[in-house]
């Protein structure tokens, strides 16, 4: 019998045996969200949508924010196009749901990384790099003279629902034996109003939200953000967990932002870099022709094109030009860089290498 046959009936009995069996099926095999999302030809990408400098609609009907160009990033560097992403709002409580039943490809959404909601027994999230370094914070009028967490015994806060913040004030207020009364919210425009209304003498969040809220006030002067931080609260991109490929692509298309600001490359002069690397004074930097895609095969290894760090930063900027955008001195929601800065800046931000 031909060793053709052989190899056939090797591969077909199994299956043969499964069918006769009648009640085992074969186990189905899993496609990354990375092919979901090309063959779809969008990215599916979860976000606030109510927090300015983050996630915000513009009047134009368009968001805007840190976290949304990192969904636009993410599109561009896997489907050559920022535009191809579907936003869904969700809120802290609709978040990991949405991202666990596939309704989301890819969390954006001020999300802390946490040992509870990386680990399987958790949310079962698998976090990408660090996008922004936060705080919680506590925000009170300045007329109350209030300082400290102290100043505020038996006072209530607003506080958003099914976030670290509820946990973390909980435990510091207990460590600290301050009574106080929570007051939850499920959105910060719920918040706001009703701290705007005397319902609470202080709004405690993540400061970067703390920071939109403000902005947002007629009066932002007449408030002020306490200097003492309640938590660390490092906001991070999630996949859901199990999709190994697909996170491997989202963690290194953060990294990309990071190096190309680490590296000096930006919007404006990428197209020159590239030019220069493949035939001008850059053409023996081997290093920088393979974080280009010029040389090499780094993006193939991710399942991505070679160049899509040159794509999600000819679409977006380098990760400093993003924050610039969105939380810069010249912006309503500004942040100085201080633990966002680039590590050669004295800042956080670390890639690895691309090699
Ligand atoms: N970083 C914290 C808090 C995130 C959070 O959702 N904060 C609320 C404060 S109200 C918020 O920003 N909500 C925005 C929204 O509901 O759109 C976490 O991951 O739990």
């Amino acid at each position: 019998m031909p060793a053709q046959f052989f190899k056939k009936l090797a591969v077909v009995s199994p299956l043969l045996l499964l069918g006769l069996a009648g009640c085992a099926t074969a186990p189905e095999e899993k496609v990354s969200l990375l092919e979901q999302v090309r063959s779809r030809g969008e990215l599916r990408c979860g976000i606030s949508g109510r927090l300015p400098g983050f996630s915000y609609l513009t009047t134009e009907g368009t968001y805007t924010g840190l976290d949304t160009d990192i969904c636009r990033a993410v599109a561009a560097a896997t489907l050559g196009n920022p535009d191809k992403v579907d936003y869904t709002q969700l809120t802290a409580a609709q978040r990991f749901t949405a991202l666990s039943s596939g309704e989301i490809d890819l969390l954006s959404r001020n999300t802390t990384q946490t040992l509870s909601r990386d680990s399987g027994g958790g949310n079962g999230l698998t976090f990408a790099p660090v996008v922004f370094y936060d705080g919680q914070g506590v925000l009170v009028r300045k007329d109350s003279g209030v300082t400290t967490l102290e100043g505020l015994e038996g006072e209530s806060f607003c506080v958003g629902g099914g976030t670290t913040t509820e946990r973390n004030l909980n435990d510091v207020m207990q460590a600290r034996g301050i009574p106080f009364e929570p007051v939850k919210f499920e959105t910060p425009q719920e918040r706001e109003q009703a701290y705007l209304d005397g319902r609470c003498a202080a709004i405690t969040a993540d400061r970067s939200s703390l920071n939109s809220s403000r902005s947002g006030f007629e009066a932002p002067d007449e408030h002020v953000i306490l200097d003492e931080g309640l938590s660390k609260e490092p906001l991070a991109p999630a996949t859901v967990d199990g999709d190994d490929q697909w996170a491997d692509a989202v963690r290194w298309i953060v990294y990309g932002l990071m190096s190309a600001e680490e590296q000096g490359i930006t919007q404006d002069n990428i197209d020159e870099r590239v030019a220069s690397a493949t035939s001008g004074a850059d053409q023996e930097n081997a290093a920088l022709r393979r974080f280009l895609g010029i040389e090499g095969d780094l993006g193939g290894k991710l399942g991505l094109p070679n160049d899509f760090v040159v794509q999600a930063v000819r679409a977006v900027g380098n990760y400093g030009e993003i924050y610039n955008r969105h939380l810069g001195p010249d912006t309503a929601t500004f942040i100085p860089r201080g633990l966002n800065a680039i590590y050669t800046e004295g800042g956080l931000h670390y890639a690895p290498p691309f090699n």
